[in-house]
């Protein structure tokens, strides 16, 4: 596959960088979470879409590569602003199936966030609910240790996977994202407003913090509000932005 060859060559060719999309709190509107975002900007040719490539990655094996490439530069972005002492959010890094299911992964993301003289808990990581239910003894054992040792664990586009609730018994989990479906549709569709009613209800009530995501309204903002979501991340507050953007958002302006 063309696409692949590119793909392959985008690390030493520098043509990856992260984006970060801050998680507002509700209640006071701090900025409590940075999501990490991975974009592809080939030097020839468009932006290409994680949604595209990630999936092609995934399939041919890259996700390894790219997957560390991501880990290294949000621990040494995160370290960085660490030491200048102006941020104090966490860093979210998404980790797709394949590259959590591999033995070795858990183990490298630990070993980069040490590298980095970062704590675990200036590092979370986002998965989805299907790759929880595919894990096996090892991988939970890997998981359940970072959840000890202070990692946020967060599944993302939560209620959307073929899982049944029960797995949040036995689970290392910190946080539930509601995904941005139920989010965009709350408003006008009574159904939507349940669910996502519902997933803050569970959550709180199983100690976890609860983000929604894809929040682009006021109307959206109100009704989570009244639900006493913890954090919203979206295009209302925040769009995906580069790490300079995040610093000039968080100093301030003069
Ligand atoms: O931000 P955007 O809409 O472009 O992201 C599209 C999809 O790509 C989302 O599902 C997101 O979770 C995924 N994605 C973005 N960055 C990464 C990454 O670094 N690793 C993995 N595995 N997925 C990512
Ligand atoms: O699958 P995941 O939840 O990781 O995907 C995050 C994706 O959502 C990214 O592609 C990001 O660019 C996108 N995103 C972030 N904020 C918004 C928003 O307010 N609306 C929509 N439609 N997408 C958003
Ligand atoms: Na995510
Ligand atoms: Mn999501």
């Amino acid at each position: 596959h063309r696409l692949v060859e590119r793909l392959e060559r985008a690390i030493v060719n520098r043509e990856l960088h992260l984006h970060y999309q801050p998680q507002v709190s509700v209640v006071s509107g701090r900025i409590e979470n940075l999501e990490a975002l991975l974009r592809w900007t080939p030097l020839e040719g468009e932006p290409v879409s994680p949604a595209e490539f990630i999936p092609l990655a995934e399939r041919s094996g890259l996700i390894h590569q790219l997957g560390d490439w991501v880990m290294e530069e949000a621990c040494r972005q995160q370290a960085a602003w660490r030491a200048a002492g102006r941020v104090d959010s966490r860093v979210d890094i998404n980790l797709s199936g394949r590259q959590v299911l591999a033995p070795d992964t858990l183990e490298r993301l630990e070993a980069c966030v040490a590298r980095h003289g970062l704590r675990p808990q200036d590092i979370g990581i986002e998965l989805t609910e299907n790759v929880l239910i595919e894990a096996d003894a090892g991988i939970l054992e890997r998981l359940r240790y970072l959840y000890h040792r202070g990692v946020r664990i967060a599944i993302d586009d939560f209620g959307t996977g073929y899982s049944s609730l029960s797995y949040l018994k036995h689970f290392p989990v910190t946080a539930l994202k509601i995904d941005r479906a139920f989010v965009r549709d709350a408003p006008e569709q009574p159904e939507d407003r349940a669910i996502m009613e519902a997933t803050i209800f569970i959550g709180h009530r199983l100690g976890l913090e609860v983000v929604a995501e894809g929040v682009e309204t006021a109307e959206q903002l109100a009704l989570l509000r009244e639900m006493r979501c913890d954090l919203v991340q979206g295009y209302l507050f925040h769009p995906p932005m580069p790490a300079e953007d995040i610093d000039r958002l968080l100093v301030g302006p003069g």
